[in-house]
C-alpha cells in the first residue's frame, strides 16, 4: 500500500489522523494564497503606580503610547511628561552586563515566566526618543517580532517602561493591552 492510501486509511480510521493530515495541507499552502496579514491595535498606560516591586513616590509621571501590530511588525508612538528628571543615560550608566540594544530608557519589555518571582522581565527593544525638555518628549518604534514575542504580545505579556536617573529601574510603567483587532 502506497504511503498516501496509508494516511488515507488513517484519516478515515482516526480524528487525530484527520487533524494531521489538515495540517500537512495547510503547510503545502500556496504563499500566493495568502491574504494581507491582520492588523490590530495595542495601547499602554503607563503610570508610578505600576513600577515593580517598588513603585516610585517622588514622581507624578505619566506617557501613554499606542501601537500598531501588522503580522509581526510593531509600530510604536507615544509621549511622557512629567518625569522627576532626565531619563536613565545607558551609555554612562549601563546594566550588567552592558546591553548595547539599549539605546534609550523608553523600553518594551516582555513579562517573565514567572512574574511573581520575578517581577521585571526581560528587555526586548529601545523606542527612539525626541525629548521636549528634561521632563517630557516624544517615542517611537518600528520592530519585528519573533513569532513567539508576538504570540507573547497577544497572550498579554508585553509592558513598556521609561527609566529615570532617579529611578533608574522604572519611574513609570504600563501593560501593553489590546484594543482593537485580535
Ligand atoms: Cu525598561
Amino acid at each position: 500500500m502506497s504511503e498516501t492510501k496509508q494516511l488515507h486509511r488513517r484519516q478515515v480510521l482516526s480524528g487525530a489522523g484527520i487533524v494531521g493530515l489538515g495540517a500537512v495541507l495547510a503547510s503545502c499552502a500556496p504563499a500566493t494564497a495568502q491574504q494581507p496579514a491582520a492588523t490590530s491595535e495595542y495601547s499602554a498606560n503607563m503610570m508610578p503606580g505600576n513600577v515593580l516591586p517598588t513603585p516610585p513616590t517622588n514622581t507624578n509621571a505619566i506617557s501613554v503610547a499606542t501601537a500598531t501590530l501588522q503580522g509581526n511588525r510593531l509600530r510604536v508612538r507615544g509621549s511622557y511628561a512629567g518625569l522627576s528628571g532626565p531619563l536613565r543615560n545607558y551609555a554612562t550608566d549601563p546594566v550588567d552586563p552592558p546591553n548595547p540594544r539599549i539605546t534609550s530608557a523608553v523600553h518594551i519589555h516582555q513579562m517573565a515566566a514567572d512574574p511573581a518571582a520575578m517581577p521585571n522581565g526581560p528587555f526586548l527593544f529601545a523606542m527612539t526618543v525626541m525629548m521636549t525638555n528634561a521632563n517630557s518628549g516624544t517615542f517611537t518604534g518600528d520592530v519585528t517580532l519573533t513569532d513567539a514575542q508576538r504570540a507573547a504580545l497577544m497572550a498579554g505579556n508585553f509592558y513598556m517602561d521609561i527609566h529615570t536617573t532617579t529611578n533608574r529601574a522604572g519611574e513609570v510603567r504600563g501593560p501593553l493591552t489590546v484594543i482593537q483587532g485580535s
